[in-house]
């Protein structure tokens, strides 16, 4: 995907119910190895640059030296197949570069949410990461990628509002003005089913209905286009 394309989403089915449930059973093993990011609610298993990269790279890095190994262990053909998936997409080699940190896994504890119901504009962002995660160098295009492996009981989604990062950056507004002034669209999310994008659409995790109980377990991931080809972390 590059930045001009008219179409800045596409949705893929590459896991059967089947294979979710075994990634998940697998995700809940490792408890032991998540990363606490808020408690009760926000775990990560891997290192994620948007988080742990800002201002620390050096960190990062050092964190993906952890947590790579355990994925790579544990999801050998999560991988494979996320590698030859975005192969055929792009049409262009692709690859993991293990100095940064692989695609890996965000858990959601969802506890429902009060009568006002759960706004996505406070999170909506553009996927920014790659300036943190790769230091020293601009890619020639990027993707992000989503891939729900289990939903809570009010279903998992993407909030979409139709404004890129260049107009963003022309008419002078943040992410979270748009978001808060406009409605976003909803891109439900099934599980097995991956959600591509160019990471310049305005974006968020999507509301979570006020009765919503369970899990939200994604497999997450970024592209970013470089002489070599695409090379896909987190
Ligand atoms: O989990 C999602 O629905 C999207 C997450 C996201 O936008 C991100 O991690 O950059
Ligand atoms: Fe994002």
């Amino acid at each position: 995907m590059t930045g001009d394309e008219a179409v800045p989403l596409s949705q893929h089915d590459i896991l059967s119910a089947a294979e979710c449930h075994d990634i998940r059973a697998r995700v809940f093993a490792l408890r032991e190895r998540w990363t606490e990011r808020s408690p009760n609610s926000f775990y990560t298993l891997g290192a994620a640059s948007y988080l742990d990269a800002p201002s620390q790279h050096a960190a990062y890095q050092a964190a993906a030296q952890v947590t790579n190994p355990i994925l790579r262990e544990n999801f050998p053909e999560l991988y494979e197949l996320t590698g030859e998936f975005f192969a055929e997409l792009v049409g262009e080699a692709v690859y993991f570069d293990e100095a940064y940190a692989l695609p890996g896994f965000h858990v959601h504890m969802i506890h429902g949410c009060g009568p006002g119901g759960d706004n996505p504009a406070p999170r909506a962002h553009f996927d920014l990461q790659w300036k943190h995660a790769l230091a020293d160098c601009t890619p020639q295009a990027t993707l992000s990628f989503t891939l729900l492996i289990e939903g809570p009981s009010g279903g998992a989604s993407m909030a979409v509002w139709p404004v890129r990062y260049q107009e963003a950056l022309q008419l002078g507004f943040t992410a979270r003005e748009y978001a808060a002034r406009y409605p976003p669209q909803e891109v439900a999310y099934t599980p097995g089913r991956i959600v591509v994008h160019d990471g310049f659409v305005l974006h968020a995790i999507g509301s979570a209905p006020p009765s919503s109980r369970g899990f939200r377990v994604t497999f997450q991931g970024h592209g970013v286009r470089l002489p070599r080809g695409w090379m896909l972390y987190w």
